[in-house]
């Protein structure tokens, strides 16, 4: 019988280093919100990518993309933090995704932590379709000195240039082990929070300042229509009173271009006709609060 192998593989770095757009590019789908705004992800979410390797295994990698390192101030921040920190220490291999542009400073310190809480970093530096070759080489020697990589790629995610390498090295290194997801099953993250999380992207992408950080979306109602479409209401929560009207804008000009696009991008996503309806409403002290990150699937470690 031929071997089967099974592990779990953590996306870890500081803000906008690129991990969600990795772990995007790697799975062949759009299943993790990536956004030009720091800290875009929340949650964890895990994607499934089956591969054979060269000696005829089947490998399966479950990647697990996770919240970027960066100072904590809020609860839903410390939440945020402890979740990254967790998935690196249950990872079978841990990925330092380093953004090459923004060189050594916020890389380091994460690479220092990494060394002592997981088995097996490897060091990605990525975005290297941004910075010229010769300062590679000294970028990874420096991280290299951080932290006991057993490999280094350096990749762009954005274009996919280096991505093939990364998978091909990481499907022999898996574990032996059965499979742990049915075959067809791509993510652990349910369509409903998927939903949310595109309302979330739009967010991100359609309005400035602090509101990105401020705002969360549920999905509130997820009806099944005759015609195979699903008509989806999501809830979009501001921290703050003032927030309400700016997400909201002119005559409701806002929320509604939020609404149209984020429609668009679940239709493609569940691969069905979708109509959304999204409701503003003010939750101050939302991200201080213990029960409604619970439901993102996060937890204050205290
Ligand atoms: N030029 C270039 N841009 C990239 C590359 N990878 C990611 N980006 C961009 O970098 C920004 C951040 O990407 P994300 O994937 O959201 O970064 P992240 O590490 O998941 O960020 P958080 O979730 O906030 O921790 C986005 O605008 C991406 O398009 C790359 O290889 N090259
Ligand atoms: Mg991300």
């Amino acid at each position: 019988m031929s071997i089967s192998r099974s592990g779990l593989v953590a996306l870890i770095g500081a803000p906008n280093a690129g991990k969600s757009t990795l772990f995007n590019r790697l799975l062949g789908t759009r299943l993790s919100i990536a956004t030009p705004k720091a800290q875009t992800t929340r949650l964890r979410v895990r994607g499934i990518v089956l591969r054979e390797t060269a000696a005829g295994e089947a490998a399966e990698i479950v990647l697990m993309d996770l919240p970027g390192i960066f100072t904590p101030r809020r609860r839903l921040d410390r939440a945020m933090l402890a979740a990254a920190w967790k998935g690196a220490a249950e990872a079978d291999i841990a990925l330092l995704v380093a953004d090459a542009r923004a060189g050594l400073a916020l890389a380091r310190p994460i690479a220092e932590r990494l060394a002592a809480t997981t088995r097996e970093p490897w060091l990605v530096l990525n975005k290297i379709d941004l910075v010229a070759r010769p300062k590679l080489l000294p970028l990874a020697a420096a991280l290299n000195g951080a932290a006991p990589f057993r490999r280094t790629f350096m990749l762009s995610a954005a274009s996919g240039d280096g991505a093939e390498d990364l998978l091909e090295a990481l499907a022999p290194a898996m574990p032996e082990g059965p499979h742990l997801y049915p075959p067809e099953q791509v993510s652990d993250l349910p369509e409903r929070a998927l939903a949310a999380e595109l309302v979330r992207e739009q967010v991100f992408l359609q309005t400035h300042d602090e509101i990105p950080y401020d705002v969360t979306v549920e999905t509130e109602s997820w009806q099944e229509q005759p015609d195979g479409a699903v008509r989806i209401a999501a809830i979009v929560t501001v921290a703050r009173s003032g927030q309400k009207a700016i997400l909201i804008g002119a005559g409701g000009a806002r929320i509604r271009a939020i609404g149209a696009r984020a429609r668009v991008l679940i239709a493609e996503a569940l691969d069905r006709p979708v109509h959304l309806a999204l409701r503003v409403e003010l939750g101050a002290g939302w991200d201080e609060d213990r029960r409604r990150l619970a439901t993102l699937g996060l937890e204050d470690p205290g």
